[in-house]
Order: structure tokens, then C-alpha cells, then sequence
């Protein structure tokens, strides 16, 4: 039978069994192309973007991944429920699952994605690194042999010449990793990272490799059909990472030369075709210092820096994957994909960079992508939205495209110092301390960039600024309410609750704390309707004084207006804070509480310098470093909790002694639930 057969008519229905930017990217996709786009949804996710993005949505389960996004019966009940003839698996979940993606072939609807053989093959990393050295693509050199013995395994180690690196078979993505510098560790090495494979992904097997010293990690984005045609459409630098997670991604990779770019893409095409690769795919390769190229993995999915792609060839990479995915021919040529410009893509994690990025939960009170030329917004959330820690903590993507690297990293600069958002807190101040970086700037980042580059003053809290301190008063007099952002279309009158202060002889007094400082700002009515005349700390603003007022706008916006001056800020307020955003800076102001109401409510002890230090998400205890009785030091790792896959230290506020450890390594632990009581020094003392 002719290939031609296997096309078919374009889809009218998609599911999308994903959620978040990912879910509202593919779902636009899908719509562009004239189909019904189906989102599916946990308990957590009812009133979140991608829902409302949809246009049906059916709920799948609880808000735990493993009973929803993860649960393929549910999954493919919705689709049948729906009349879905194909599943986008989006990124992450069930993406790369190759039971999945046969389980969708089985129940009549398609897989939008690589056959599950593919995914297969390329899940174990030893067969792919065998399929694709076949294909005569390097790799690293290396063992992968059958006799895996201990005694084997540690003379190829030292045939292949330390340092070494222990990879999980099973693995990828950075987990079951392990270097080793010497013969000596060899044995403790292996025995950890079998342990770790065995662990994470039921399977011990691990295969050595030479370690290549800070590389970058380079991928190729693979296009191919389902009648033999693959092409690549050029490369992405990742080497920007923190713990396996990227943060910030671009294309052309400074690096390549055309020449190197050019092979580099045909070994990825060769890397393809030797997998029966079909669909939208990527290469990983790391490029060594000297220019040499070695093969690591295939990832089998649409990736989540797919637009510095889209941006530079101008190629959209959901449309082609469900042209492809309905037995379509790719009619891209080779040589028709001319890269454009430059692209550089920023992520936006909910983290906190106070609190050693820790995923930070909370409304997203203010929420304001920028808009530009050459600027996209990939987002997840809308203003109102509340993030929580049961998924991945990415807010947004910001790409920036234009002419020339350094004009693409100046449009990112802008983006990024122009996104007010509040009310969660974000990794946005260190993403614009990469982008001023003068390696970054000189394009010479490796996978060891963030490891030899320290942001310190990133996780300061900056003082604010008198104009800030003003904006929020302001914000508390006008009476505009807690949260700007569910006020969307809401009438209100901002000036209701203003009309006390702005009578004659009004006058109000706001205070605030800022970390340990703290301010009051007087504002007294002018004379004037809606004027004011502020003081902060006693010192006049603006100086010298003059009446200044204030406009509201939509979504948390505040102009304030003095003489002939005009400042756009955002502001917002939750129980006990006012937040302000002002050219890219976020300032806390905590207004004073009735204290023990407030501990109370956390469930914190009332004692003085007492600490209960809780869970800040649902996770598993990987290890406790401290036992009841202990002193320790302010910042100590008390508690290692691992959530989001990733390792989270939990560390002492304050010097103290430990009064109470509540969990053991191995235990489970919901967001919230106590893990350390501390006592401070002083009570101590006092008491012996
Ligand atoms: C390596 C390596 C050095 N030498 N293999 C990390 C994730 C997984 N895909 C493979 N990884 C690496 N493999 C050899 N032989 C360094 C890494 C690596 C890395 C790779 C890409 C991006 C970031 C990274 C950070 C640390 C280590």
C-alpha cells in the first residue's frame, strides 16, 4: 500500500492531556487549524487558564499528577467522551511515555507524537547511544557491556580514564547521575547511583561514560514525517541551568560555526531516521570546548523552548506536528530553513530567590505580560490565578526575536523589567542578572555557568523607594480593594473610601516594615479633590512638596501624578502586605498585624524565637541532618525535602536548639506539615 494512503482528513477534535503554557500554546494551535480544542483538568486546575482556553473541558481527577494528568485511562475516557481523534501529550506528564502513546493507538485515536517504539528506543539511553553510534553519530566514549559486574565495571572505568561519568540506563534528564574523579570512589559511586537508578526508575542497570568537562549542551529540533522525510530546523544553547531545570535558552547557539552547524544537524537527522523517528523530536548533543560533538539523548516531544525555534526559522512546530501526526507530507525542504535573527527564551518560575528558589505559591494578584514587536509571552496563568506547588512552578516564557544577538538580549532586558507581576514571587531579577552578565553577554556559557557565576545581591530585598511607599498609601486611601486582578470588570469607584482623607483637614498615616526598617507615610488632603500631600518619614515627596494624586487603572495599575510628572507602579494587597511593582522591582510592604492571631493561624509557636518550620509543599523527606537536642546555626540544613523533583533544603531561621524533629527520611509529607520545631538560644538560657 502506498504511504499516500495513511493521510487522512485534518483533525476536528484534539485533546491536549496537558496543562498550564504548554496546554494553552497547543490548544491555540489546534484552534488555528479549525479544530475543537478538548482540555481535560484536575480538581486543582478547575478555573485555570488552560481550562478557560479550551473550548470543552472534562475533568480527569484529583489534583495529584499520578490520579490526573498521569492517568491514561481517564485520559482516554475524556477523548472518547469528546469525540477526540487525536491527544497532544503536550511536555512532561505522559509525553514521553511509550505505553501511552500505544494505548491511544489501541483505543482508535492518534498519538500526536513519535511510534511508541520510538519513544521506547529512545527512553533507554544505552539502546539509543547504540541505534544512533550505528548511524555513525558520535557519542561519548564510553561502556554500555553486558557483564556489569562491579570488578568489570571498575577496570572500563579506569580504561576509559577518570574522570568518569555513571549514567542511570533508564535515566536521562540529569537524574541517577553520577561523577567520579578517582578509582578510589569508584566503588562507593556505583553502589549510589544503582541505588539511585533502581530507585527512580526501577531499573539498576548503569552505563559509564568519560566526563566531559563544563560543555555546552547544544539540541537540535527534528522534523519528521511519516513518508521518510526528516529535516532538522537548526539548534538551541540550553547550557543555562540550575538542577537540570533550564532557565534560559536561545538559537543560533553562539558557538557553532555553519560548517559545525551543518553536521551537527545532519548527525541529529541521521540520530532520527536510525530510531524510525516521526513527528517533532530533538536532539541533545553536548559540544566540548575543543568543537567536538557527542550524541546524548532524544528527547521525543515538543519541548518547552520550542519558540526560540519558531521564532528563527518562522516555522510553527504545533501546526507541523499535527500535520504530521494526520499522515501528512512535512513539504519543508533542508535547504528552505534559513534561520532568521536571533532568539533568546527566559523562563519564569514561581521560586523565590530569598528563600534559596524554593517554589513559591500564591495569587497572582497583578499579572502583566509585556506586549511588543519581537517580544512573545508564553503564559500559564492570567491576573487573579492562583499558583500552587502541585504542578510545575512555570509562570510564563518570555522570547525575545530581533536582528542580532545583542538586540535580541537588549528586547529581553526590556521584557523582563516590564511584567509586573505580585503576589507570587519569581525568578525574574535573576534572569536579568544572567542577561547583564558580561560572559552571557559575550555568549560564552557552558552547563557550568550557574555553578561559576554567583548572584548574590539577586536575593536582596531591595529598599523601597519613597514613590513606592507613597503608591501603596495611596493604594490604602483610594479603598480600591485586596485584589486588583478579581476586580476584572467588577464596577468599582476608586475613590469611594478616599473621600475622609481628601475632606479638608483629612489626614491619614500609613505604616509599613520593610525587612527590619520601617516607614510611615503621611498623606494629607490638599485642598484639591483628589490631591494630596505626602510625606514620608517626615521628609516631603515629591520634594519640594507639591499635591500629587493618583489614577487607577485595570489589573493593579496605579499613575501616580505630581506637577508635570507621571509614574506608571502596580500595586496590590493581601492580608497583611501591600505589594508594589515599580521598573521591574517588587517591594513587600508588611502593614502591622495583631502578632499572635496571625501565628495562630500558621499554627507557629507563640514562645518568643520559637520556630516551627513546616513543609513549604507536598514532597518526601530525603534526609534529616539533626536530632532532637541539637544547636544548631542560622541557615544550617535542618531537613531535606525532595517535591518537583528536586532536592529542597530546609534550613534553620535562626540559631537555636532543635526541640522536636517530626519526620524521619523516607517519610511522606503534605504542604504545611511540621517538620522541625526549633527553640531559640535565648529562651535557653534563660531556662537552664
Ligand atoms: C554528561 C556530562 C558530561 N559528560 N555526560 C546531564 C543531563 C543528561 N541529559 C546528561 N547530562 C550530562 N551528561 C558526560 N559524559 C554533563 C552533563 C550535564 C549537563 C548536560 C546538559 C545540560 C546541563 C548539564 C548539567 C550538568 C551535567
Amino acid at each position: 500500500m502506498s504511504k499516500r494512503l495513511q493521510r487522512r482528513a485534518p483533525f476536528k477534535t484534539v485533546l491536549i492531556a496537558n496543562r498550564g503554557e504548554i496546554a494553552v500554546r497547543v490548544m491555540a494551535g489546534c484552534q488555528q487549524q479549525g479544530a475543537v480544542a478538548v482540555a481535560v483538568y484536575s480538581d486543582a486546575d478547575r478555573d485555570a487558564m488552560h481550562v478557560r482556553a479550551a473550548d470543552r473541558a472534562v475533568r480527569i481527577g484529583p489534583a495529584p499528577a499520578r490520579e490526573s494528568y498521569l492517568n491514561i485511562a481517564a485520559i482516554l475516557a475524556a477523548a472518547r467522551e469528546t469525540g477526540a481523534e487525536a491527544i497532544h501529550p503536550g511536555y512532561g506528564f505522559l509525553s514521553e511515555n511509550a505505553e501511552f502513546a500505544q494505548a491511544c493507538a489501541d483505543a482508535g485515536v492518534v498519538f500526536i507524537g513519535p511510534p511508541p517504539e520510538a519513544i521506547r528506543l529512545m527512553g533507554s539511553k544505552t539502546a539509543a547511544k547504540r541505534a544512533v553510534e550505528q548511524a555513525g553519530v558520535p557519542t561519548v566514549p564510553g561502556y554500555m557491556g553486558a557483564e556489569r559486574d562491579a570488578q568489570t565495571l571498575a577496570r572500563e572505568a579506569a580504561r576509559i580514564g577518570y574522570p568518569v561519568m555513571l549514567k542511570a540506563a533508564a535515566g536521562g534528564g540529569g537524574k541517577g547521575m553520577r561523577v567520579v574523579r578517582a578509582a578510589a570512589e569508584f566503588r562507593e559511586a556505583l553502589e549510589a547511583a544503582q541505588r539511585e537508578a533502581l530507585a527512580a526508575f526501577g531499573d539498576e542497570t548503569v552505563f559509564i561514560e568519560k566526563l566531559v568537562i563544563a560543555p555546552r549542551h547544544v539540541e537540535f529540533q527534528i522534523l519528521a514525517d511519516s513518508h521518510g522525510h526528516t529535516i532538522h530546523l537548526g539548534e538551541r544553547e540550553c547550557s543555562i541551568q540550575r538542577r537540570h531545570q533550564k532557565i534560559i535558552e536561545e538559537s543560533p547557539c553562539p558557538a557553532l560555526t555553519p560548517e559545525l552547524r551543518a553536521e551537527m544537524g545532519a548527525a541529529a537527522v541521521a540520530a532520527a531516521r536510525s530510531a524510525g523517528y516521526v513527528n517533532a523530536g530533538t536532539c541533545e548533543f553536548l559540544l566540548d570546548q575543543d568543537g567536538s560533538y557527542y550524541f546524548l539523548e532524544m528527547n521525543t516531544r515538543l519541548q518547552v523552548e520550542h519558540p526560540v525555534t519558531e521564532s528563527v526559522t518562522g516555522f510553527d512546530l504545533v501546526r507541523w506536528q499535527l500535520a504530521i501526526a494526520a499522515g501528512e507530507p512535512l513539504t519543508i525542504q533542508q535547504e528552505e530553513v534559513i534561520p532568521r535573527g536571533h532568539a533568546i527564551e527566559a523562563r519564569l518560575y514561581a521560586e523565590d530567590p530569598a528563600h534559596d528558589y524554593l517554589p513559591s505559591s500564591g495569587r497572582a494578584l497583578v499579572f502583566a505580560p509585556p506586549r511588543a514587536p519581537g517580544v512573545r509571552v508564553d503564559a500559564g496563568i492570567e491576573p487573579g490565578d492562583d499558583v500552587t506547588v502541585n504542578y510545575d512552578p512555570m509562570l510564563a516564557k518570555l522570547i525575545a526575536h530581533a536582528e542580532n544577538r545583542p538586540a535580541a538580549i537588549a528586547r529581553l532586558r526590556w521584557a523582563l523589567d516590564r511584567f509586573p507581576i505580585l503576589g507570587v514571587a519569581t525568578n525574574s531579577a535573576l534572569l536579568g542578572a544572567i542577561v547583564d552578565e558580561p560572559d552571557y553577554q559575550a555568549g560564552a556559557t557552558n552547563t557550568a555557568y550557574l555553578e561559576t557565576h554567583t548572584f548574590p545581591a539577586v536575593a536582596d530585598a531591595p529598599e523601597p523607594p519613597a514613590v513606592a511607599l507613597v503608591a501603596a498609601a495611596l493604594w490604602e486611601t483610594l479603598g480600591v480593594g485586596d485584589h486588583p486582578a478579581r476586580s476584572r470588570g467588577e464596577p468599582f469607584n476608586p475613590w469611594r473610601n478616599g473621600a475622609a482623607t481628601s475632606a479638608p483637614g483629612g489626614e491619614r498615616v500609613t505604616r509599613y516594615l520593610s525587612g527590619e526598617a520601617s516607614h510611615a507615610v503621611r498623606l494629607r488632603a490638599s485642598g484639591v479633590a483628589r490631591y494630596y500631600l505626602a510625606q514620608v518619614d517626615d521628609q516631603p515627596f515629591p520634594a519640594p512638596e507639591a499635591p500629587l494624586t493618583a489614577e487607577v487603572g485595570e489589573g493593579g495599575r496605579l499613575t501616580l501624578a505630581y506637577g508635570d510628572l507621571r509614574e506608571t507602579l502596580y500595586v496590590a494587597r493581601r492580608e497583611y502586605e501591600t505589594l508594589v511593582w515599580r521598573c521591574g522591582q517588587v517591594f513587600v510592604l508588611a502593614r502591622p498585624r495583631p502578632l499572635d492571631v496571625d501565628l495562630a493561624a500558621h499554627g507557629l509557636d507563640h514562645t518568643p524565637g520559637a520556630m516551627t518550620l513546616i513543609a513549604p509543599m507536598a514532597g518526601t523527606i530525603i534526609k534529616v541532618n539533626v536530632r532532637a537536642g541539637d544547636l544548631v546555626e542560622a541557615r544550617q540544613t535542618l531537613v531535606v525535602l525532595g517535591a518537583m523533583k528536586m532536592e529542597h533544603a530546609i534550613t534553620a531561621p535562626h540559631a537555636g536548639r532543635v526541640r522536636r524533629v517530626a519526620q524521619a527520611a523516607g517519610d511522606v509529607v503534605q504542604g504545611g506539615a511540621t517538620l522541625v520545631e526549633l527553640a531559640a538560644l535565648e529562651e535557653e538560657e534563660q531556662n537552664a
